[in-house]
């Protein structure tokens, strides 16, 4: 018999004492009180199992895209859209497991916990968590506006415990004009004579489709150019069982990776609409959603990356090559500890951002720490956006050919990867975000807080470390303070050095923590980070780059 080599595993990432994701542990060991652990267990156990038993599924079966039916025989427009069985699955597992709820619990812990729960369940959701992250914003955001009447009629939907009654939100922002830039906005709100609005307008991603409600920008008809006129609108799509005639779908998108995904491209021909709140500043409305979305898509790349390790380390310990296991490869080994220690870095970084966000919610956080939120932010997003593509790919190359083969579920990993630096805002937009995020006292926000992480951290070159790309961040944007044109050149490499500072500085937290209790991994994740280099920053160079560019 030729020789059949052994598939990669996947280990269960949360049961009982033998837990493969020591990151989740570790973090939870330190940041939960006891009591709220064990409650939390339950959900986390199960979203555990349903993750293997998709892994399986997936493995053993030919992948399948959402379809879309325009029209039915009989030539009624019907616009029917068939799902993957996770999609099908997704509002049993989400109302079962809180995986949305847990976040608005009235705790300064919801959101870690909450995030915890979509951390687990989110690779074997096939991207049902796309969806709820919108959901997720809309209840956010719907809160921050305090319209009390949208806020009866859609948060008990919104944050449902039952399947029956739970609804998904869409987040209608990007059109033909721009992505980023979404001030171009065209849609049009008119009103009716009886004082109704109504969109008018083509929304070019829409990736919750199915939902049945949505928060939509629009311009109200008659208003001026530019971001600060557009409006913030609720809409509903459905009317009882069908869907309303005036939301119809042009197409599903052929994308790179999120196949399950039904991404649509959308017009809306007279859709009913409620204003939020005042009939302008509605991307100031929106913010909230998109911090929030934001930071479901940290957790989420911090889930692809640890994933792909998760593979990598295992088939490392099955498959032989000049006669060892590619685990006593000394550059092999060395290969799988980088990418333990990065991803590692990442996930701090992550979950703090899920932490403080219920710590902020809750009003349980200290006074800088609203303007660490905002920043941490999007430096989260950015930095594990990029990180995903690295580590998967890297993953991917671990396996050799096979990593390149299809139906070994390789390769989805890394075209899925990719969408997290493009979503919510590419790595340029999330840095410049980052940039109107330092605006005031946000850098010394950041100082308060990376003093207090590292602050029983005993090894003096990770100190020296951070402190030194500190100082070499806030000597860049002195630097460049006097130049716009020069500050945003520059970043990128801005927001990457800071990204990893606090990262460096959270992994030091949690290597004194966990020597305290006798573990020294932490420690050896935090060496190995820093090692790495945390200062990214990069001289602009105007006249250079006119040359490269021609
Ligand atoms: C599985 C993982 C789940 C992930 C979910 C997947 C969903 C995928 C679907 C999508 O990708 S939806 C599309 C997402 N699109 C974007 O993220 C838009 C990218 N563009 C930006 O982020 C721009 O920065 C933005 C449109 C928000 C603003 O650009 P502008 O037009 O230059 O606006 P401006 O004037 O700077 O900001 C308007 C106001 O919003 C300002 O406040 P004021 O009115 O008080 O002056 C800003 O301070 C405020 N603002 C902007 N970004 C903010 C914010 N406030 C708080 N937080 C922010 N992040």
């Amino acid at each position: 018999m030729a020789f059949l080599q052994d598939p990669p595993q996947l280990p269960h990432p949360y049961r009982g004492p033998y837990r493969s994701d020591l990151a989740l542990s570790a973090l939870l060991d330190r940041a939960l009180p006891a009591e709220r652990r064990a409650a939390l267990n339950v959900d986390l156990e199960a979203l555990g199992n349903y993750s293997q038993l998709a892994w399986q599924r997936a493995t053993h079966t030919s992948r399948r895209k959402p379809v879309l039916t325009q029209w039915d025989a009989w030539g009624r427009r019907v616009d029917r859209i068939e799902l993957t069985t996770a999609w099908l699955e997704g509002p049993q597992l989400t109302t079962r497991h809180a995986v949305l709820a847990a976040g608005h619990e009235a705790n300064a812990n919801a959101r870690l916990e909450q995030f915890a729960r979509v951390y687990l369940y989110h690779l074997a959701s096939e991207f049902y968590t796309c969806p709820l992250a919108m959901t997720d914003g809309a209840a956010t955001a719907l809160k921050a506006c305090g319209n009390q009447k949208l806020i009866e009629r859609a948060l008990p939907h919104f944050l449902s415990r039952d399947a029956a009654t739970f609804w998904l939100s869409g987040q209608w922002m990007t059109e033909n004009t721009g992505g980023s830039d979404v001030g171009l906005t065209e849609t049009i709100a008119r009103q009716d004579a009886d004082g109704q609005w109504r969109l008018h307008g083509r929304k070019w991603f829409s990736s919750a489709v199915v939902g049945e409600a949505a928060l939509a920008l629009a311009r109200p008809e008659g208003a001026g150019t530019g971001t600060a006129a557009l409006a913030l609108f609720y809409v509903e799509t459905m009317d009882g069982e069908r869907r309303k005639p005036e939301l119809v779908i042009d197409r599903l998108k052929d994308k790179l990776g999120t196949h399950e995904l039904p991404t649509a491209e959308i017009h809306l021909d007279g859709l009913l609409a409620w204003p939020l709140g005042e009939l302008a500043h509605g991307v100031r409305q929106v913010a909230p959603m998109l911090n929030v979305t934001r930071t479901w898509n940290a957790i989420c790349a911090v889930a692809s990356m640890a994933r792909a390790i998760s593979l990598a380390r295992d088939y490392a310990t099955r498959r032989q090559a000049f006669g060892r296991p590619l685990i006593e490869q000394p550059l092999h080994a060395q290969t799988l500890a980088d990418m333990q220690a990065e991803f590692e870095g990442a996930f701090a970084l992550a979950f703090e951002v899920a932490h403080l966000l219920g710590r902020v919610e809750h009003d349980a956080a200290a006074p800088h720490e609203v303007a660490l939120l905002r920043l941490l932010t999007p430096l989260a997003k950015l930095w594990t956006g990029k990180l995903a593509v690295k580590l998967c790919s890297e993953a991917l190359e671990c396996f050799g050919g096979a990593g390149y083969i299809e139906d070994t579920g390789l390769p989805q990993l890394l075209r899925d990867a990719q969408v997290y630096a493009i979503w919510e805002g590419t790595t340029n937009v999330l840095s410049l975000d980052s940039l109107r995020a330092l605006a005031g006292d946000t850098f010394a926000a950041l100082r308060t807080a990376v003093d207090d992480w590292s602050a029983d951290a005993t090894d003096t070159v990770v100190v020296g470390s951070i402190q030194a790309a500190l100082d070499a961040a806030s000597a860049y944007l002195d630097g460049h303070a006097a130049s716009r044109e020069s500050l945003e050149a520059g970043a990128r490499g801005l927001a990457f050095t800071l990204a990893r500072c606090a990262s460096a500085a959270l992994l030091a937290r949690q290597a004194s923590w966990s020597s305290h209790h006798g573990d020294p991994y932490a420690a050896a994740v935090l060496r190995r980070f820093v090692g790495h280099g945390l200062n990214r920053l990069v001289a602009p160079d105007a006249n250079n780059t006119a040359l490269l560019l021609g």
